[in-house]
């Protein structure tokens, strides 16, 4: 299906910046806590997903049965440590060519938006400083089901007053590219071929983009 992009919607983590690796050593050190290693291979399984689903999964590796107020206080332990790591983020951490991109298509007139399932999405745009970047942010304290629901890309497309059908999704996450199908929109799956085979189309980063961008009139 060829369609207008007359919005553009990023993800954050992995698409934007890659605060993947924090998210990893912050639940490797609750993993420890509770007495297990938690491998990095494991780790692909939180990406995209929320917090407390993050922890399921943690949980589940690890063979560890938890009550539901020690996984909350567990989630939150793992925040904080998260939060001390993203605290000292600043713009050299920005992914290669996605600020470029940004720019670049916004002089075309493309609206732009961040859908992330973070809720610490608004403390990580400061941190990087791209804040102007972007028409309408939303997180995860916004929407109360999570991708691959489509209910955060469908939020940013209604903040943006653009339809979903003219909306193009940029994800790393194959939860992500699920979400962005099931809210009608275009999606870009930015990373492996692995994950991300069901997006319409597959970069291994913006540098392509811009290329293309560069020899397009
Ligand atoms: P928080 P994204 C997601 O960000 C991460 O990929 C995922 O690993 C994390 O569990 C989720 O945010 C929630 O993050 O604990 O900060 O609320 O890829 O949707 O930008
Ligand atoms: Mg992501």
């Amino acid at each position: 299906m060829i369609r207008m992009m007359k919005a553009a919607i990023f993800d954050l983590d992995g698409v934007i910046v890659d605060t993947a690796k924090y998210h990893y050593w912050a639940w490797k050190r609750l993993a420890r806590e509770l007495g297990f290693e938690f491998a990095e291979t494991d780790n692909e399984r939180l990406k995209g997903v929320s917090r407390m689903r993050s922890l399921e999964i943690l949980l589940e590796v690890g063979g560890v049965a938890m009550d539901e107020a020690t996984r909350r206080e567990s989630a939150s332990r793992k925040d904080g440590w998260y939060v001390e790591y993203v605290e000292k983020m600043n713009p050299s951490e920005l992914l290669p060519g996605a600020v470029e991109y940004v720019r670049h298509i916004r002089s075309r007139g493309v609206r732009t938006a961040i859908a992330s399932a973070s809720r610490n999405a608004p403390l990580i745009i400061h941190r990087v400083q791209i804040g102007s970047l972007f028409d309408a942010v939303v997180d995860g304290t916004k929407v109360s089901r999570a991708k691959p629901e489509p209910d955060v890309f469908l939020r940013a497309a209604r903040e943006l007053g653009i339809a979903a059908q003219d909306c193009v999704v940029f994800e790393d996450a194959e939860a992500g590219i699920e979400a962005a199908i099931r809210a009608g929109m275009g999606s870009v799956g930015v990373g492996k071929m692995d994950y991300l085979q069901n997006a319409d189309l597959v970069i291994p980063s913006f540098q392509p983009l811009l290329v293309i961008s560069r020899i397009t009139p």
